[in-house]
């Protein structure tokens, strides 16, 4: 198959699913192509299956925001026809769903039939895209669609309570490739950043408000009058000016470290004893599940698909959102050295239900049946 990706091209969440499926897609035999406005953060490598088209903006005074849907679907088009595409798969709503409508029709006119799958991937339904300034047409372009998938049967549902949609939504699980992310032999690493043997903490996400991130300081500061702890905060975004001036304010800056921006995320969780996600809202939890696959039992809160991926009491614990005593209580019992190992190993196995091998076909199989639909005329 030839297949269109479009995605942001971003380190975290729907980028790196966006980049990943189609790496594996393209190693399965499909030509990929990339369309966005720069070169994904993990496509660094030659693959003689894989093409990035980056979308053209012209600069121009009066537009004082620039057009990006506009050039977006005049590039999807350009790279639908003479690429000679077969489907394109758009990554997060807004705006890609409604660019690639507006592709579909320009190239309908052009007798060329493109079917158009949209996957949905948290923040697209459950923050911005309700947002009266965008809920009509991300209405209208998912109803466009002719597929739909979701990241978890939550954010399906979600999809479904707030907007009127009129299709079949699939549930595809987000997925992890357990030859990169495992737990890799670092202990350079641990000694160097927990020299008297403390329990490493990490959090790794884009920083933003949704986050919690100071939840996970609070539960840090609690765990620290019990045990001797560490902890690593990976990522950068709009709110870490704000979580440093709370750690300073604290005088814990020795203990907590800011990593910025990783692309080895795999090496700094092969040396986490505890991956904490406070999240307020979260469609699935992909960094949690980087974390599970490196042995890392996770600490989350219990809404979105959080519920779908860690099993409380086995892979880690989930608590409401807020309850950082819940959260702080959870962390010393799974930190505590009779239960440990078995959440280390526990977490591992949940992970392996969301391994490459196992999602990757639910993709395949799902855009042959969106191709042989709209072979027929008809829309799943
Ligand atoms: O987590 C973010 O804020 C980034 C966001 C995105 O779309 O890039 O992530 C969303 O998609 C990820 C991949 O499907 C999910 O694992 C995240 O849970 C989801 N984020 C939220 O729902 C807040």
């Amino acid at each position: 198959m030839k297949i269109g990706i479009v995605c942001y091209p971003t380190f975290g969440g729907s980028g790196v699913v966006a980049t990943e499926l189609g790496i594996a897609l393209a190693k399965e035999g499909h030509q990929v192509h990339f369309i966005t406005y720069s070169q994904p953060t993990r496509l660094d490598f030659f693959n003689e299956n894989l093409f990035y088209h980056e979308v053209d903006m012209l600069a121009y005074p009066l537009f004082q925001f620039p057009p990006y849907e506009t050039a977006l679907a005049s590039k999807m088009v350009d790279v639908v026809k003479y690429e000679k595409l077969d489907i394109l798969h758009v990554h997060y709503a807004i705006p890609h769903a409604s660019a690639a409508f507006i592709a579909k029709q320009i190239l309908k006119k052009q007798n060329i039939e493109i079917p158009v799958i949209t996957t949905l991937h948290g923040t697209d339904i459950t923050l911005v895209g309700r947002d009266p300034s965008f809920e009509p047409v991300v209405t209208f372009s998912i109803n466009q669609s002719d597929g739909i998938t979701a990241v978890s049967e939550n954010l399906k549902e979600d999809t479904l309570n707030h907007f009127s949609i009129d299709k079949d939504i699939r549930v595809i699980p987000n997925f992890i490739d357990l030859e990169r992310f495992r737990r890799l032999k670092k202990d350079h690493f641990k000694k160097a950043i927990c020299p008297n043997g403390e329990k490493l903490i990490v959090h790794t996400s884009n920083f933003r408000k949704v986050k919690r991130i100071e939840d996970v300081v609070a539960i840090f500061q609690n765990m620290r009058k019990v045990i001797p702890v560490k902890l690593l905060l990976v990522g950068d975004g709009p709110e870490r000016t704000k979580i440093e001036s709370l750690c300073r304010e604290c005088g814990d800056c020795e203990d907590i470290r800011f990593l910025g921006k990783l692309e080895a995320v795999e090496e700094v969780l092969s040396v986490a004893d505890l991956f904490i996600m406070p999240s307020e809202k979260e469609s699935f939890g992909l960094a949690a599940l980087e974390a599970m696959a490196c042995e890392v039992p996770v600490i989350s809160t219990n809404v979105g698909g959080l519920p779908e991926l860690n099993v409380h009491g086995y892979s880690g614990y989930l608590s409401d959102v807020g309850d950082v005593a819940s959260m702080t209580k959870y962390a010393l019992e799974i930190l505590d050295e009779k239960n440990l190992q078995r959440f280390k190993s526990n977490a591992l196995a949940r992970a392996t239900e969301f391994e490459l091998s196992k999602i990757l076909p639910q993709y395949e199989t799902y855009y042959e049946e969106v191709l042989e639909k709209s072979r027929q005329g008809l829309v799943l």
